[in-house]
């Protein structure tokens, strides 16, 4: 067996174990973070559940920090007030991101964990099958629920060879993703075995578990080898670790190879993660930003590797340097080590320990200038400035940018500086101090919950109409992601609000003077009609955030349309009643425009009675057939008007 076999059958509750088959396992740990943990949350209370079942849960504090109003610190006080009454931890904020925090204190090989963020995959570079999804499948599994998912396909990917000076883990993963793209890996696990691992620490590692959210796999998974009891000792946990491996004859459904020691310095061109360039052939672009950072890359390694080639020297005039150290662990340790004083000796902008402007919580570039950063996304306009141009990259070229005021091959960093590649040594031990994580209440009796009056309730759809009186309200074209549907940026406060958060469904392509997507579909709505999304390839793409099917459903949409779906966003548009039906051949794509009328007859005898549902299109006067590839259950769901209400009617409380 390779190793995900080995952990989900440890873990496997309900289904048969091969590829096609849908599989229900026990999770053991879960994670939220505020963002999308308040809807979580509400939507625990509102399925009538009280304490948690798993056994460990914990809710941090990291993306919505700004503080621009009351809405980021009224949801704190609920989430600190619902995690102690419920049995959850609470990291508060300033404690750190929440995927490095889980890696550091509650991460352990083996496990199972379930994280209302996508890349809760981070994880996986302890060897933990860490899984990211909407924020009421964490809900459901806090519950005690199992989680059903797809029994996946794994795709094994060979690492051989040692990583050369200046080059990094992050250019690892840029290799699977200029290999495999963002695009057609739903339904996979990525597994690394082979020689190669062992060179890797476990920080290392998790660069490229977390990335692998961008390539659209349900998670990625390392051994757990010597390496990771080095590191688990670090952190004061090695009871926890156990080693795990695939057996030695184990098989794959793919074989990808890669050989450390033959990669270079690579870059996410603007604006995907998968358009992959050599940093040698960018070399020479103006870089006006540089940020270092997010749960991606911002380990002690990082930010001692960073630290170093800055030592004595200023960042170039023309840069605009930003720190994020990824937890205050990390944070304790630059300190300690004296980075911190280089930074700021060299000019850089030490920022708080959490998401910041990897979400677009400040630092936003200005227009078309280029950022580079350690992140894992550059979708347009994420960054909060639209006409954003964002380079991904690891820490060694981010660092020989600043230098430079270009993009820079940091290979080339002895010859323009005379500075040799940093001779980092992992410590035996780490700062740990976990006096910011709340354990909860021993009793739930005790505790009253904190409501502040930005905390709305979570939406209730209706059931499925018999007949769908739809209109496009938009057509969009592939690779929309969620961040597209739903914005984050100055708009990501309004998280525990859908109806004011549903004002900027779309906001990016509301450049134009006629009314905003929002307006198009409320007015829809209110007069009796249905909403309806056209979309291409690979829709959905990117964050877990459920909003970007709660608040298009609480806009009057019923279906999308698209060509192909994303993992994620799919289990949200089931989850909160909204048909996913899918292309069957482009032309009909081609065929529809933005306004166009259309009419599906009988929708829910349609989705009971087979694949396919017939769609008229009014405007066009043409019939068209698209398909979903839903369970009866799921069907079941949908029609009902989402998941809540299904789990109401289950538990008698409808
Ligand atoms: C992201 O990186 O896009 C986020 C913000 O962490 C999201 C979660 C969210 O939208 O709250 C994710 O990756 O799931
Ligand atoms: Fe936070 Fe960015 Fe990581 Fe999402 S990708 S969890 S916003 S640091």
């Amino acid at each position: 067996m390779n190793l995900t076999q080995k952990i989900l059958k440890a873990h496997l509750v309900s289904g048969e174990l091969a590829p096609g088959n849908k599989i229900g396992i026990r999770i053991d740990q879960t994670l939220m973070q505020d963002a999308t943990g308040t809807m979580a949350f509400l939507q625990f209370e509102a399925m009538g559940m009280s304490r948690v079942q798993t056994e460990c849960s914990v809710a941090y504090v990291d993306h919505n920090m700004s503080q621009f109003g009351p809405e980021n610190h009224n949801d704190h006080l609920y989430l600190q007030s619902i995690s102690a009454k419920t049995g959850v931890h609470f990291s508060r904020a300033g404690n750190g991101i929440c995927h490095q925090v889980h890696l550091e204190r509650f991460g352990n090989p083996g496990g199972t964990l379930l994280g209302s963020d996508s890349h809760t995959t981070t994880d996986g570079g302890l060897g933990m099958l860490s899984i990211g999804v909407g924020g009421l499948d964490v809900a459901l599994a806090m519950g005690g629920e199992p989680f059903v998912m797809d029994c996946p396909k794994v795709i094994g990917v060979r690492l051989t060879g040692e990583l050369k000076p200046w080059v990094a883990a992050k250019d690892v993963i840029f290799k699977v993703l200029e290999t495999l793209t963002t695009k057609g890996n739903v339904g996979c696990i990525l597994e690394y075995f082979g020689p190669g691992v062992e060179s890797l620490s476990v920080p290392e590692r998790s660069t490229i578990t977390n990335m692998g959210a961008e390539v659209g796999v349900t998670t990625s998974i390392f051994p757990s080898d010597e390496r990771t009891l080095a590191y688990m000792t670090a952190q004061g946990r090695e009871e926890a670790w156990t080693p795990l491996a695939a057996d030695p004859d184990a098989e794959y459904d793919r074989l990808l190879e890669i050989d450390l020691g033959a990669l270079e310095p690579l870059t996410a061109a603007p604006s995907s993660p998968d358009n992959i360039q050599t940093v040698r052939e960018s070399e020479g672009i103006e870089v006006h930003q540089v940020l270092v950072g997010s749960c991606t890359n911002s380990s002690f390694r990082d930010l001692m590797i960073v630290a170093d080639v800055l030592k004595g020297r200023t960042i170039h005039p023309q840069v605009q340097m930003g720190i994020t150290p990824g937890s205050r662990q990390v944070f304790e340790m630059i300190a300690s080590a004296g980075a911190l004083q280089t930074f700021i000796a060299s000019g850089c902008r030490i920022l708080e320990s959490a998401c910041g402007p990897c979400i677009g919580q400040g630092m936003s570039p200005g227009d078309e200038r280029v950022s580079v950063r350690t992140f894992n996304r550059n979708f347009d306009g994420r960054s909060g400035t639209r006409n954003d141009l964002v380079y991904l990259a690891s820490p060694e070229t981010a660092v020989a940018c600043a230098l430079t005021g270009k993009l820079t091959d940091p290979r080339r960093l002895p010859e323009l500086f005379g500075i040799e590649y940093p001779d980092f040594t992992w410590p035996a031990k780490f700062h740990v101090d976990d006096s910011m994580i709340i354990p909860p209440a021993e009793s739930a009796d005790d505790v009253e919950v904190i409501r502040g009056a930005t905390i709305g309730e979570p939406p209730i759809n209706t059931p499925m109409p018999e007949q769908i009186n739809g209109k496009v309200l938009i057509k969009v074209g592939d690779k929309i992601t969620t961040d597209h549907v739903m914005p984050a940026g100055p708009f990501l406060k309004h998280r525990s609000n859908i109806p004011k958060y549903s004002e900027f469904v779309f906001t990016i392509f509301n450049a134009g003077p006629g009314p905003t997507f929002a307006e198009r579909a409320s007015d829809w709505r209110d007069e009796g009609g249905h909403g309806v999304i056209v979309g291409g390839e690979s829709y959905g793409q990117g964050s877990s955030r459920e909003h970007a099917a709660l608040c298009p459903m609480y806009l009057g949409v019923k279906a999308k349309i698209v060509k192909s779906i994303e993992r994620i966003h799919l289990a949200n548009l089931v989850n909160a009643g909204i048909a996913p039906l899918l292309f069957m051949d482009d032309a009909d794509y081609d065929a529809i425009d933005e306004g166009d009328r259309l009419r599906i007859d009988d929708l829910p005898g349609q989705m009971r009675a087979g694949e396919t549902v017939v769609v008229r299109n009014e405007t066009k006067d043409r019939e068209f057939t698209v398909r979903h590839g839903l369970t009866e259950e799921e069907t079941r769901i949908v029609l009902m008007g989402g998941r809540l209400n299904a789990v109401k009617e289950a538990r008698g409380n409808a």
